[in-house]
């Protein structure tokens, strides 16, 4: 389908292909165009990097970008919000450190619903991202043997201080570490409405589960290596390649198609161009690593691998997605360890959840909110035109 065509008639050759191309609703918060990406609230995302990430919740809520006062006003909410109630710590320090960060993330969040829900939408979202920083700091402090003596929260500072203070790494460039998270959690809030983690939290709200139900659905959707775990693959991927040496890079690259692997970084559902969101971390990162062994064999990459993949006819997009540069960054910055980083992806995505799931279930309708989910499936063999 091209640009700007929407699909009226759903026929045969539309079904079993996950939704893809299918309209199914409207967006409040962002849309996502084949050649420029995503935009908040009608802003390309390239304009909104720079911003504090309080700010960019505030547009994803308010549908516009926040004036001084405004600004001031959703970072006191939010510090008022930021305290996690119960005793979060010692569930989190009864599960099994085997398991992924990602699904520490998910019961994280559930845990956060158990202890506390108002059962009204906005405020339930609210509170969440407020507490997400401490959930990620105590995630990544107690999962390290760190558990003991940690600071307590101070809620007077910004959402990423809060998470770095927290974590307390050693040795780690705070400023850098808060440039890197900072920008990577601006560029990872929101993309559409149909991205698999977006769409499965709204799916589970709209049987009125709770926003902390429907957020750890969201997070189990996003911890699959085809959606937000393809940023620890890509670093995984990146420290395998060892060289940024292009015929090396190559030659490794094909090897991996060779074996049916998929290529991390590249390649999307909707996008046609390289990823927006890549070409920004890729400029912070030529600003503040251009010297790092990972920015280089990643730069490598972009160069190689679309010419590659390119190859293959039936792979629609052979660009770099968001995860291409990510990891590279965070690994910079001091955060080593690449299966946390898709728990970034979920800190990021709450915010665009949380508010697309308000829009959908106390706004859209006048306020009725949409009904629960309920997509058609055809028995197998049956005639699509037959069907009611
Ligand atoms: N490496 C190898 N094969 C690929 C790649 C890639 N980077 N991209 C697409 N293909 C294959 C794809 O698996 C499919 O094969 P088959 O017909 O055998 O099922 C074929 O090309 C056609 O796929 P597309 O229509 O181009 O893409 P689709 O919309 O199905 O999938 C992704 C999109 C993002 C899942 C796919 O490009 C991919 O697997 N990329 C690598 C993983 C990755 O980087 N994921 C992160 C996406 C961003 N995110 O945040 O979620
Ligand atoms: C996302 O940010 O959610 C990914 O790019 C995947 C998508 O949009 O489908």
């Amino acid at each position: 389908m091209s640009k700007n065509e929407v699909l009226l008639e759903v026929t045969e050759k539309h079904l079993n292909t996950g939704l893809r191309g299918i309209p199914v609703g409207t967006c409040r918060t962002s849309f996502v165009t084949p050649s420029e990406g995503v935009h908040y609230c009608g802003y390309p995302i390239a304009e909104l990097a720079a911003f504090d990430p309080e700010d960019i919740v505030y547009l994803l809520f308010n549908k516009e970008l926040p004036n001084e006062e405004q600004s001031a006003a959703i970072r006191q909410d939010l510090s008022n919000r930021a305290a996690v109630p119960g005793d979060l710590e010692s569930v989190l320090k009864n599960l099994p450190k085997s398991g992924h960060p990602m699904d520490w993330l998910s019961v994280g969040i559930h845990t956060l619903g158990m202890m506390e829900t108002t059962n009204n939408w906005k405020e339930d979202a609210l509170n969440l991202i407020a507490r997400m920083p401490r959930l990620m700091g105590l995630i990544f402090r107690i999962r390290e043997g760190r558990g003991e003596n940690i600071p307590s929260d101070d809620t007077s500072l910004s959402m990423v201080e809060r998470f770095v203070q927290c974590l307390d790494l050693p040795n780690a460039d705070s400023e850098k570490m808060k440039k890197i998270i900072s920008t990577y959690l601006v560029l990872h809030m929101d993309h559409g409405g149909g991205n698999l983690s977006t769409f499965t939290g709204k799916a589970i709200a709209s049987s009125k589960a709770t926003v902390y139900s429907a957020m750890a659905g969201a997070m189990n959707a996003l911890s699959g290596p085809l959606h937000g775990r393809a940023n620890q693959s890509c670093l995984e991927f990146v420290l395998k390649v060892g060289t940024s040496d292009p015929a090396e890079v190559e030659a490794f690259v094909r090897a991996e198609l060779a074996a049916n692997r998929p290529i991390f970084g590249f390649g999307h559902a909707v996008l046609r161009s390289e990823d927006p969101r890549a070409t920004v971390q890729f400029e912070l990162g030529s600003q503040i690593c251009p010297e790092d062994e990972n920015f280089k064999i990643i730069t490598t990459l972009r160069e190689v691998a679309p010419r590659v993949l390119a190859e293959n006819p039936k792979i629609s997009n052979p660009n770099a997605n968001v995860d291409i540069a990510s990891g590279a960054l965070l690994h910079h910055a001091g955060l080593t360890d690449p299966t946390y980083y898709t728990t970034f992806f979920g800190w990021a995505r709450v915010s665009g959840i949380g508010a697309q799931i308000v829009d959908e279930r106390s706004v859209f309708r006048d306020g009725k909110g949409l009904p629960i989910y309920r997509p058609k499936y055809i028995a197998e063999g049956q005639n699509l035109r037959h069907v009611e």
